[in-house]
Parts: C-alpha cells; sequence; structure tokens
C-alpha cells in the first residue's frame, strides 16, 4: 500500500493492546473472521452473549426455523475439507442442523478457547493516543485492542412490542427470537402474533399439534413453496463435486448465491404468455428464485404486479375460504420489497377448522388480559402466546452498544439513520470495522457469501495496513458522504422503499426511514470494494502510523 491517500501520518503513536483485536459476535462472521486473523498471526477474542456459538441459528430455535436459502448455497466455501466432509440432510437445513454445523465449525478449527460466552460487548471507547479501543463487557471486564470488529448480525436484536397488560397475561409468552426448547403445544389454545418468515415457519409447525390457533396478522407476507426433500446420497455428491464452480457464481451473483437469476431479462419485453411460463416454473421450482426470474421486477410496477398478482392466485387455489383467502394476499406493497418466505405448506393451514385468521387491521390488538388476548372488542383465551414480531435490523445490535470516539458517541451520528463507508467503517471511529453492516448488500444477498467477502477484504486490509506499519484507519467524510448517497439513490430507483418493511426500518416505531441494506447487489459490491481496495489504493480510507 503506498501512502498516496494517508496523507495524516504521525510515528509510532500505537500503544501496547491486550488483543489485536476483539470481536463482537460468534455466529459464522465472528467464528470465520478470528479464523482469518490467527492465521495472520494476529491475536483475537471473542465476545459473544450466548452460551454457545451460532448467532441466528442459536437464537431463533422455534418450532420449525429452516434456512430459507439451499443448505449447500448457505454454508461457509472457504476450506474445501470442511465443505467436502458435512453432509446436509435437507434441501433447506432446520434451526438445529445449521447449529450443529456452527458447532461443528467452531470445534474443527479450534475457536472456542478464543470465545468468551455469555457475555455482552456492552461499550467501546476510542482512545486516540494510544490507537486503541477500551472494550467494556457484561462481566465488568475492560480489555484494549487496536481494532475492534463487531459481527454482531443484521437481525439479532428483537423487537418486543409493549402490548397493552402484556405483563399481567399468565399464560406461556414465547418470543420467536428466543424461543425455550421443549415446549408442548399439544391440545392447547395458541396465538401467534406476526406473519413474517418466523411466524410463518412456526404456525406451519405446530398447526397440527394445537388444540387450536389464532393468527394474530398486520400485514400478509408473500409466500413461495420450498419443494423441500430430504437430500439422497447423490445429490450431495453432486454438490460436493461441483463445489468450486458453485462458489464462483455465488459470488459473482447480484444476490449472493445462483438462484438461475435472469438479471438482464426484462418481462416487459416478452408476452404475458412467455411470463406466465416463466413464473409457473419458478413455483415449481420453489424458493426465493420467483422474485429474481426478471432484471424488472423490482423496478417496473406492472411487472411487480404480475409477480404479485401470481401468487395470490396461488393463495385463492390453495385456500378454501374466499375471504381468508382474501386476507392473506398481500397488497399493500410490491412483491419482494420485503423479504419473501419460502413455506413448507404455510397457506393449507388456514384450511384446517382450528385455525383462524384475525387481521389486526379490522380488529386492532387493544391488549393482553390475565388470561388472553383482547381486540376488536372481543377477548380470546389463550394457554400459549407466541410473538414473531422481528428485529430492530442493521443498526439495533450496534447501536446497543455504547460506542464512543473523540466525544462522539455512533448513537448520535446515526440518529437519523446510518452513515458508512462501504458498510464497512463509519467515520470517525477509527479502527471499528463493521461485518455485513448498514448499506452493505447483506440481507439483500446470501448472508454467507456476504460475511465471507467481508471478512476477506478486512482481512487483507489488516495485513496491508501492517506492512505499511499503519495502525489506524479511518473513513474520510466525503467518501461517507458519497457511499450513503450511492445508496440512498439507488433504493429509489426501485420499488423497495415502498413497503413498511424491516429493510427501511419501518417495523420499529420512532426509526427514521432509511433503505438499510445496500441494493446495487453483492456483484457490483465486489467490484467496488476490490477497485477501491487495489486499483484505487483504499481510496475513501485514510491511514496513520
Ligand atoms: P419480520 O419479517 O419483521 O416479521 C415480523 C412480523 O411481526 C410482521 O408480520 C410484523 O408486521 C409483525 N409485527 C411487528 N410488530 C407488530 C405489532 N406491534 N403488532 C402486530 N404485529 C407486529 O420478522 P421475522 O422474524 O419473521 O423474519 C425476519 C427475517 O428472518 C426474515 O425476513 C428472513 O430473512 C429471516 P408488519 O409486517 O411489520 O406489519
Amino acid at each position: 500500500m503506498s501512502t498516496a491517500t494517508a496523507p495524516e501520518k504521525t510515528a509510532g503513536k500505537a500503544g501496547k493492546v491486550d488483543y489485536d483485536v476483539v470481536i463482537v459476535g460468534a455466529g459464522f462472521a465472528g467464528m470465520y473472521q478470528l479464523h482469518k486473523l490467527r492465521q495472520q498471526g494476529m491475536s483475537a477474542h471473542v465476545y459473544e452473549t450466548g452460551s454457545d456459538v451460532g448467532g441466528t441459528w442459536f437464537w431463533n430455535r422455534y418450532p420449525g426455523a429452516r434456512v430459507d436459502i439451499e443448505s449447500h448455497h448457505y454454508s461457509l466455501g472457504f476450506d474445501e475439507d470442511l465443505q467436502q466432509e458435512w453432509d446436509w440432510s435437507e434441501r433447506y437445513a432446520p434451526q438445529p442442523e445449521l447449529l450443529k454445523y456452527a458447532k461443528h465449525v467452531s470445534e474443527r478449527f479450534d475457536l472456542r478457547k478464543d470465545i468468551t460466552f455469555n457475555t455482552k460487548v456492552t461499550a467501546a471507547d476510542w482512545n486516540e493516543a494510544e490507537h486503541s479501543w477500551t472494550v467494556t463487557t457484561s462481566a465488568g471486564e475492560t480489555v484494549s485492542a487496536r481494532f475492534v470488529i463487531l459481527a454482531t448480525g443484521c437481525l439479532s436484536k428483537p423487537q418486543r412490542p409493549k402490548f397493552e397488560g402484556l405483563e399481567n397475561y399468565q399464560g406461556e409468552l414465547y418470543y420467536t427470537s428466543s424461543f425455550p426448547d421443549d415446549v408442548s403445544f399439544a391440545g392447547k389454545k395458541v396465538a401467534v402474533i406476526g406473519t413474517g418468515s418466523s411466524g410463518l415457519q412456526t404456525i406451519t409447525a405446530i398447526a397440527g399439534e394445537v388444540g387450536s390457533l389464532s393468527v394474530y396478522q398486520r400485514t400478509p407476507s408473500f409466500a413461495v413453496p420450498a419443494h423441500n426433500h430430504e437430500l439422497a446420497d447423490e445429490d450431495r455428491e453432486k454438490v460436493k463435486a461441483n463445489y468450486a464452480e458453485i462458489r464462483a457464481k455465488d459470488f459473482a451473483a447480484k444476490i449472493g448465491f445462483d438462484a438461475g437469476q435472469n438479471a438482464t431479462v426484462m418481462a416487459a419485453d416478452l408476452t404475458p404468455e412467455q411470463v406466465r411460463a416463466e413464473q409457473e416454473a419458478r413455483w415449481e421450482l420453489g424458493g426465493l428464485s420467483y422474485g429474481f426470474a426478471y432484471g424488472d421486477i423490482l423496478v417496473d410496477p406492472d411487472v411487480n404486479e404480475s409477480f404479485s398478482e401470481f401468487i395470490r392466485e396461488k393463495i385463492r387455489g390453495i385456500v378454501k375460504d374466499p375471504a381468508t383467502a382474501e386476507k392473506l394476499s398481500p397488497r399493500t406493497y410490491p412483491v419482494a420489497s420485503k423479504r419473501m418466505c419460502v413455506d413448507t405448506g404455510y397457506y393449507q393451514v388456514y384450511n384446517q377448522d382450528n385455525v383462524e385468521l384475525i387481521d389486526i387491521n379490522e380488529e386492532p390488538i387493544e391488549g393482553f388480559t390475565a388470561t388472553g388476548i383482547r381486540s376488536g372488542g372481543k377477548e380470546r383465551e389463550f394457554d400459549l402466546v407466541i410473538l414473531a414480531t422481528g428485529f430492530d435490523a442493521m443498526t439495533g445490535a450496534i447501536l446497543d452498544i455504547d460506542i464512543t470516539a473523540n466525544g462522539q458517541a455512533i448513537k448520535d451520528k446515526w440518529a437519523h439513520g446510518p452513515q458508512t463507508y462501504l458498510g464497512l467503517m463509519t467515520s470517525g471511529f477509527p479502527n471499528l470495522l463493521l461485518i455485513t453492516g448498514p448499506q452493505s448488500p447483506s440481507v439483500l444477498t446470501n448472508m454467507i457469501t456476504s460475511i465471507e467477502y467481508d471478512v476477506d477484504w478486512l482481512t487483507r486490509l489488516f495485513a496491508d495496513m501492517r506492512a505499511a506499519g499503519h495502525t489506524k484507519v479511518d473513513a474520510r467524510v466525503e467518501s461517507e458522504t458519497w457511499w450513503v448517497t450511492a445508496n440512498n439513490d439507488v433504493a429509489a430507483g426501485t420499488l423497495m422503499p415502498q413497503a413498511n418493511s424491516w429493510y427501511m426500518g419501518a417495523n420499529i416505531p420512532g426509526k427514521d426511514r432509511v433503505f438499510l441494506p445496500w441494493v446495487g447487489g453483492h456483484d457490483m459490491y465486489v467490484q467496488i470494494c476490490e477497485s477501491i481496495a487495489t486499483v484505487g489504493n483504499y481510496h475513501g480510507f485514510k491511514f496513520e502510523a
């Protein structure tokens, strides 16, 4: 690295630190980052709130929890032996298997010895004189580190709405985001609030076991069938023989996995019959591929309406009661502008006599009583209530940590939305790095692909800094402003901001409406980050020794 973009050099400022790097979070991002830093001879320590590794898959253990991207895509590709030795059992792996995989990764690379569990990082303060962070944990420990990496996950701060009287409810109450093991549903009167991916998966899994099920829906989801199935040995062998090609395609894809995207083919240029045939084919194929059939689904309102209406038609074909089918049919936002759900028999549940759907727009939830929920002036009694009410996405977990640098708090800087450079740094907070941060492609892609790319990019940054004798990196304000503007502009060119989605922060009362992930695609993001790091010599970053 030359110093063409690093004018503000001061020699030899850095003091001694406990660790080169403190990593926050032991999900796939934190684990892979730890492994890479060790390989580079850096000392790193991970703090994790949970009692084990796995992040999302440690916490989200509600019934039916399952990944919505095919297992072999949603798995780490950095180590050939790891991917050859691991056998996925189903097309879409269930949560217990994903957690087992995460544990396997931690054991295989001997990661646990550098992870402190049951410990939350509560604060981090930048020490300009020493070029280091002082990190404070919930255990009262204080350690210093040259760098802090936030591997805190995009969906890790649960949203827990303050329903009136919730504290008075005497029955069983669970959140999908922290579900206990061994909950029995048999014969019970159960309510589920929330119909995003977690709600849909829970509802589908428990409907056959409960006595009765009442679903409180605020906004219906678009769900496409998973056509999940057990994998045969020959399926696994085929994947294993082709991993190199699969990973290469995943990394080159807009969404971080190959879903047969037709990004350059526009539905508007085709006949309705051709489009219809493609919709049917994608429905039969199953999975998120449906939303990527053409390049204009999230740009052209007419094309989008055709893809929305096709799903509504499928709902009407599955759900026998027309009024229920209509309630389940999304009409207030474009398909794929909120994350679509990948279901395993969700709509069919509503043909059961013991299942009722309550549209809370017609029957607003007034609150909880000791024995149930009151909505629209009517009280229903429940033995068990499940809240599947989502997350304070992308910024929640970061802002939960009291992060300060040079008298500024990140909470204040991001009061009206995140400001990052490439989703990797926020200016004024030196040596604070983000994996799949806000304004990175992250949640609009296969998270594993995004995680691997970000970790590799950061690892190269550290190596280049070490080679150049630099101990401090920060993002330039003007580069950050450019990236934030680009992020908003690209999003504004799509239909995505029309939805009241967690992508927009719209699910959290009081959160500013800002489109949080980079919508320009993983492929373009990689091109930008690569050119900035190599051709641009880390243009937009400034370094000091
Ligand atoms: P989501 O997708 O944010 O779903 C949360 C659901 O809870 C959604 O239907 C919300 O309705 C509903 N919700 C939230 N707050 C309330 C209140 N106060 N009252 C009633 N209903 C409410 O989270 P998930 O955990 O299901 O999925 C997150 C991601 O995980 C998913 O996208 C996949 O990527 C995997 P709303 O739609 O906001 O009207």
